[in-house]
């Protein structure tokens, strides 16, 4: 049974499909991101919001004019390569919907109350994940985040003016981060946590520490055919050992996970050997010093490796976000709003634990019944949307009231 929730969620469901891998490919501030912040934008002006983008190319859309202590509600709309179709709409549309619950219902706001879309947050095409909250927060800065390519080597600064957004003014924005009073993001859960509990909404308590490292391997670039084995410099042999280093770390530090999800040898013939191979290994655990722990097992394993085979080794940290406890102040007031709902962590990321280090912040999640992620099995009913979207309005009426 469809619900206005499913059904704004089905009115994009042609945007960005990505058929060579299954599933979803919307990224920073390109075609298919371009055209939701547009489909967005048209949907919130029909409801009386007022949308203006931010110096960072994230989207806020205000109901009342921008103050301080506002509500914020909101998530992304860009996927990971071959995503779900619920990761970051799903908090979009959720947040849409509930502003047409309340406003169905006579509600007026007494507080600023404002829907983001946050640009970047998968880090799909320029690599940092959370990439417009973290200029937003000033987590990473405008200099360091220009220099930033995509795997065309187009840079951010390139990026953002196609939605027409002036690279110089890309940075920190203290004026914003000031007008927010609390944020609540809506997520399908990445897991299945609700599912085991029988519940169709809750509340999360934490988030993983997590980070990812570039591996660059360089050996020598040869011939597949005419290079004897004890004459070659593979740096794919090394790129092969960190993946299994990986798991076995994971396996021996408590509560982490360590992933290789993205490996590109160059320059990529059947018949040539590598010269360079780059990996991301994307590193989690429960606070800092296990993610430390964590990477330096596989950095020791890879640097091993990489002697053994005569090959060179870069590793690059590209980003890293510490452990985050939410405020359970703001966790409190919302169980108060929404009755008896379950808390649980988390080890996705999100823009809310980038917010969370400013200002009170808090997610709510809806339950996924594949409890799979950043793929295109990934799911919520669409009774469980509309649940989401009613506990959503019901929060704001509390919070904005
Ligand atoms: O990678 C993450 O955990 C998030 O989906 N960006
Ligand atoms: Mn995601
Ligand atoms: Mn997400
Ligand atoms: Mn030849």
């Amino acid at each position: 049974m469809s619900n206005p929730t499913s059904q704004l969620l089905d009115s994009i469901a042609d945007v960005g499909i990505d058929h060579t891998r299954g599933g979803y490919s919307r990224h920073g501030f390109d075609r298919t991101e371009l055209e939701l912040r547009e489909w967005f934008t048209a949907e919130a002006g029909a409801r009386g919001l007022d949308v203006r983008p931010d110096r960072n190319g994230n989207l806020w859309a205000w109901w009342g004019a921008p103050g301080p202590d506002a509500v914020v509600t909101g998530s992304h709309l860009d996927s990971v390569p071959g995503g779900g179709a619920f990761d970051g709409p799903l908090g979009v549309v959720s947040a849409l919907v509930a502003v047409d619950l309340l406003r169905a219902s006579g509600f007026t706001p007494r507080r600023p109350l404002a829907v983001v879309v946050f640009a970047e947050e998968e880090g799909g095409r320029f690599g940092v994940p959370c990439l417009g909250s973290r200029l937003l927060t000033g987590a990473i800065t405008a200099d360091a985040a220009r220099a930033l390519r995509d795997a065309d080597g187009v840079s951010l600064a390139e990026a953002v003016r196609a939605a027409g957004v002036d690279p110089a003014g890309l940075g920190a924005d203290p004026e914003a981060i000031g007008r927010i009073g609390c944020f609540v993001e809506l997520h399908v859960e990445q897991g299945r946590g609700l599912v085991d509990l029988a519940a169709p909404v809750g509340l999360a308590t934490s988030i993983l520490a997590h980070g990812r490292w570039r591996f660059r391997f360089t050996g020598q670039g040869n011939h597949a055919g005419t290079t004897p084995l004890e004459q070659r410099a593979d740096p794919m042999l090394p790129a092969a050992e960190v993946v299994r280093a990986a798991r076995r770390a994971a396996s021996t530090v408590e509560g982490s996970r360590a992933t290789v999800g993205r490996l590109v040898p160059r320059p990529g013939g059947t018949n040539v050997i590598a010269s360079t191979v780059d990996l991301w290994l994307d590193a989690r655990a429960p606070d800092g010093v296990a993610t430390r722990e964590l990477v330096e097992r596989i950095a020791d394993d890879a640097e091993q490796a990489a002697r053994d085979e005569g090959c060179e080794l870069e590793v690059t940290r590209e980003s890293y976000g510490d452990s985050v406890v939410f405020d359970d102040g703001l966790r409190d007031r919302l169980a108060g709003l929404l009755g008896d709902v379950p808390a649980l962590p988390t080890g996705a990321g999100h823009d809310a634990g980038i917010l969370a280090a400013h200002v009170p912040t808090a997610m709510l999640f809806v339950r996924n019944p594949t409890g799979i992620s950043h793929a295109p099995a990934e799911h919520a009913e669409p009774d469980d949307c509309a649940r989401g979207s009613a506990a959503l309005a019901d929060v704001l009426r509390g919070l904005a009231g």
